[in-house]
Parts: C-alpha cells; structure tokens; sequence
C-alpha cells in the first residue's frame, strides 16, 4: 500500500515539489523522535471539500508542541490557512492531511533547545485505513503484549512521533500473528487503545470507553462520536474498562480520523456480539458519514476549503 503521492508539500511556508520535500539526515528529529503531529481527513460534500474539525486538530498540534517546549513559527491561522492551500494546489477532493512539527538540523544530542522547530504539511489520497471492507465487516484484532506507555514517562495525550514507536511493536506483534490490528492495555492492564485508534464497547446499549487517564491519546474523533452518541440519546460513559469486556461485550469498535469508525469483528478469536458489525456501530457510522461526507452538519465540524 504505497503512498498515492500527491505534487506538492508544504514546508516552512512554501510548496515543494513531492519528491523534493527533504530533509538532512542529521536533523535532530531523526535520531531521537523529536515531531509531534496530526492526522486529520479532509471529505468530498455536496458543497465542496471541507476539513473535519480544523481547529480542534490544530489546537491539539499546538498542545503536542508546547508539552515538548517546541515554539511553533506559525499562528494557528496561517498553519490552518497552509493546509487548505494545500489541498487546493494539489486539486484534492477528499484527503489525509499530516502536519508535522520536528526539530531540524543544527547540531546533535539529546538537548533539543538549538535545533530548529520546522513545519511541513503533505496531503494525500487515503482509503480506508484498516482494508477496503472494514467499516462493513469489521475487524479481528488481538490484545497486545504490549502495554501503553506508563503515566509520566510518554505523554500520551501528546500526538508525538514518538509514540508511535509502542504503537509500531503492537502493531507489528498483531500483523505477524495474523491479526489487523492490536488493542494495548494500560500499565495498570485496563482497556487502553489500539495502535492508532480509539476503542469503544458496548454493553446492554450503554456505550462505554476509556477514560484520558488510561493512557489514551484524547482522540477528536473519539470526542465527535461521544457527543453524536449521546444527541442519539445513548448513554456514553468514560470508565476503565477490564479486558475481558472486550470478549463479552455486544459490540466492540475502533475511532481514529484514519480509522473513522471501524467495527471490531473479533478479540483474541472471540467473536465480539454476532461477529458481525453490530446495530448501535451502524447507526452511529451512517450518522457519520451524514455529516462528513453528507454535510448535514450541526456542530459546524466542516471547515470548506
Ligand atoms: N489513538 C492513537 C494512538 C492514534 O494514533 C489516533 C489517531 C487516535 C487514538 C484517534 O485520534 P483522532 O484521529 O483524533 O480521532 N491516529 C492517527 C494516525 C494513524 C497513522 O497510522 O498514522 C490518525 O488516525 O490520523
């Protein structure tokens, strides 16, 4: 699944070409992670090409950056402005959008302080993050022997390059076994969150997730689909969640912008309710996508680009 490359890449305030967006090998950001970012959808509505939740994925970028005292050399307006311009030059209709923010080239070390805080924002074409027949199907997914990271040690409310590397051991642990994807437990072994994605289970019609302090990322879809969930008049709650609930439960889903809402099929070879996509996940899906891809949007989410 390579990347469907699109022309050209925001960096520090101007469009490179794709294949031109580069930077020097010794740039503090890769030897020691130092980026944070975000991972937002842009979706084709009946009025134009619009951002789901801009300014929340901005704010949280700017959150991720003041948590590792990197200072931003944009204004949120001008980063929010760039990613429509991008999309626009790359004359996308629905896209990913990455923003990145890293320390660049100046000298090594762990001291991050005299390397150079830089921006770049790609876009592309993006299908569905967990296969083609996901959302419908769901997914078979096993219990890491990963844990998430520990309070205090990796911010994990932080979207840090990072973090990704936990995320790439569960994620390569559940690929290798045949599995799609992984759900970690916290260090204390509740129900954390899956490599990428938030989790969701529901159990009697009461949809449950993890609370921030499970050491989960504060997902902004996760949030979209609490507060959709509770106007469907559905009891939502945050609340630790056992592992063995994920085994038992009538339903079990994952939410990420990647992943929007992605049914989970099977725990461990335990098929989760009928092992099929469940009533409450398709109604919630198709509430969804009424309003990124339908835009009948009541929250203003959409961002028109
Ligand atoms: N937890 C993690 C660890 C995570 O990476 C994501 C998003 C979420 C929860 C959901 O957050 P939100 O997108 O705000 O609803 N993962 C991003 C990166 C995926 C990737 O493979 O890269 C994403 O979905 O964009």
């Amino acid at each position: 699944m390579a990347f469907k490359e699109a022309d050209y890449i925001w960096m520090d305030g101007e469009f490179v070409a794709w294949k031109d967006a580069k930077i020097h090998i010794l740039s503090h950001v890769v030897h020691y992670g130092t980026s944070v970012f975000e991972g937002i959808r842009a979706y084709k509505t009946p009025k134009g090409t619009a951002i789901f939740r801009l300014p929340e994925h901005t704010k949280r970028l700017f959150n991720s950056a003041k948590i590792y005292r990197m200072e931003i050399p944009f204004t949120k307006d001008e980063l929010e402005n760039a990613m429509k311009e991008a999309i626009r030059k790359n004359e996308l209709e629905s896209c990913y959008i990455r923003p990145l923010v890293y320390r660049g080239y100046d000298t090594l070390g762990v001291n991050p302080f005299p390397c150079p805080v830089k921006v770049s924002i790609a876009v592309w074409e993006w299908g569905k993050y967990l296969g083609p027949e996901a959302l419908e199907k769901g997914v078979d997914v096993k219990v890491s022997t990963w844990n998430r990271m520990a309070p205090n040690t990796f911010p994990a409310t932080a979207k840090a390059g990072a973090n990704y590397m936990n995320s790439q051991l569960i994620k390569m642990e559940a690929i290798t076994e045949g599995y799609t994807e992984g759900i970690a437990l916290d260090i204390n072994g509740w129900v954390s969150e899956g490599s990428g994605e938030n989790i969701f289970v529901i159990i009697d019609g009461i949809i449950y997730t993890p609370p921030l302090g499970a050491s989960v990322l504060a997902g902004i879809t996760r949030d979209s689909v609490m507060i959709i969930a509770k106007e469907m008049g559905y009891d939502v709650r945050e609340s630790l969640i056992p592992r063995e609930f994920l085994y038992t439960a009538d339903e079990v889903f994952f939410t990420g912008s990647a992943a929007e809402i992605t049914p989970i099929a099977s725990v461990d070879k335990i098929a989760v309710g009928t092992g099929k996509r469940g009533p409450i996940t398709e109604k919630l899906q198709k509430k969804f996508f009424d309003i990124v891809e339908g835009g009948n949007d009541p929250h203003n989410w959409l961002h028109y680009v």
